[in-house]
Formats: structure tokens, C-alpha cells, sequence
């Protein structure tokens, strides 16, 4: 089923999120919505918070190309054990800021751990795109959105961009 996906600002978005410990067909059922949710928006990843479930739960896929095989990855707290020293600077948008996009500079290559939703413990090195999405979601949990590592004046710009849509949203 696919979910609602909020809009900034919304304080659910600013919240940190509780790690999951039982993994129930419940969750997975949560998972496999995001999923769709995801796809049809469309976009490469999508946290928990962002459909208002306060979890640590992201999945994501960066696999842009068309014909190319899909890679939907489901995590279930996921943490960076360790980064790279090099940077990379990539053009990020987020699904509930739509249509904005900053550069935003993140260690170019990431150690993630995860449980997956057969419930095994996994770890994973992630390089380029896949590790600018891996902590984009991961900040989610941590209620941070990529318009916070950008100067006050311009994330102020795109919040009250932001507001704006949600009013005109909520008139129409
Ligand atoms: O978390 C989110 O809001 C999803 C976000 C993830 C992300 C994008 C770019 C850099 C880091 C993290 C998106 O998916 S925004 C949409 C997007 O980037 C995209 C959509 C369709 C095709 C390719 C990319
Ligand atoms: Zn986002």
C-alpha cells in the first residue's frame, strides 16, 4: 500500500526515531509499503519518519539506469561504522522537500551495519551514490534533513518555499 509521504516542515521529520527490536510481519509489511511508496514517488531512498512512523527503518535502491536490475535494500537500524576521510559533493533532493536540490559534501565511502528484514545482522561498504543515500536516510532517523548542512538563510528560503506548497496543498 503505498503511504502518505509528509512535507517540511513537520516536527515528526525533526524527531529521532527508536530503534526497532522485534522485527514483526508487521514492520515488514511497513517496509514493503515504503518500497512502493518509493518507487512510485519516484525517488532512491525513503526513511520511516517521512510517512510519520518514528522507527528506525530506511530502504533504498539507487539503481537509476532503465533495464538494469533493481537492488531494493530494507534496514533495520542501520548505523555507520565507519567513513571515509575523502569527501564527495553530490546535488541532493528529498522527497519531502520536493523540488529542491542543494550540494551537500558527505564522506565519499561508508561501513553501514544493518538487520535485514529476514532478520540477519549485515554490514555492507557503500561508494558514491549509494553512500550519499545511505546517510541522507540515516540523518532522517536522526531527525535531520539535507537543508541543515546548508547556510540559514537558504534552508529559510526552501522552508518557507515549503510552507507555501503545504497551503496551497491544503487549499486545493
Ligand atoms: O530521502 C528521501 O527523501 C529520498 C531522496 C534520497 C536522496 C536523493 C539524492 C541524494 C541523496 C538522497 C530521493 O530519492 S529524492 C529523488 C531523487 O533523487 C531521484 C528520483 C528519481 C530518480 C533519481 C533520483
Ligand atoms: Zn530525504
Amino acid at each position: 500500500m503505498k503511504r502518505t509521504i509528509l512535507i517540511h516542515p513537520d516536527p515528526r521529520l525533526k524527531k529521532v526515531c527508536a530503534p526497532v527490536s522485534d522485527l514483526t510481519d508487521a514492520l515488514r509489511t511497513l517496509a514493503d509499503d515504503m518500497l512502493e511508496t518509493m518507487y512510485d514517488a519516484p525517488g532512491i531512498g525513503l526513511a520511516a519518519p517521512q510517512i510519520g512512523v518514528l522507527e528506525r527503518l530506511i530502504v533504498l535502491d539507487c539503481v537509476k539506469e532503465e533495464g538494469e536490475t533493481p537492488r531494493p535494500l530494507i534496514m533495520f537500524n542501520p548505523q555507520v561504522i565507519a567513513s571515509s576521510e575523502e569527501t564527495n559533493v553530490y546535488e541532493e533532493g528529498c522527497l519531502s522537500i520536493p523540488d529542491q536540490y542543494a550540494e551537500v559534501t558527505r564522506p565519499k565511502v561508508v561501513d553501514v551495519t544493518w538487520m535485514d528484514e529476514k532478520g540477519n545482522q549485515r554490514q555492507e561498504t557503500f561508494d558514491g551514490l549509494w553512500a550519499t543515500c545511505v546517510q541522507h536516510e540515516i540523518d532522517h532517523l536522526n531527525g535531520k534533513l539535507f537543508i541543515d548542512y546548508l547556510k540559514p538563510l537558504k534552508r529559510q528560503m526552501i522552508t518557507r518555499k515549503m510552507q507555501k506548497l503545504k497551503r496551497e496543498r491544503a487549499r486545493a
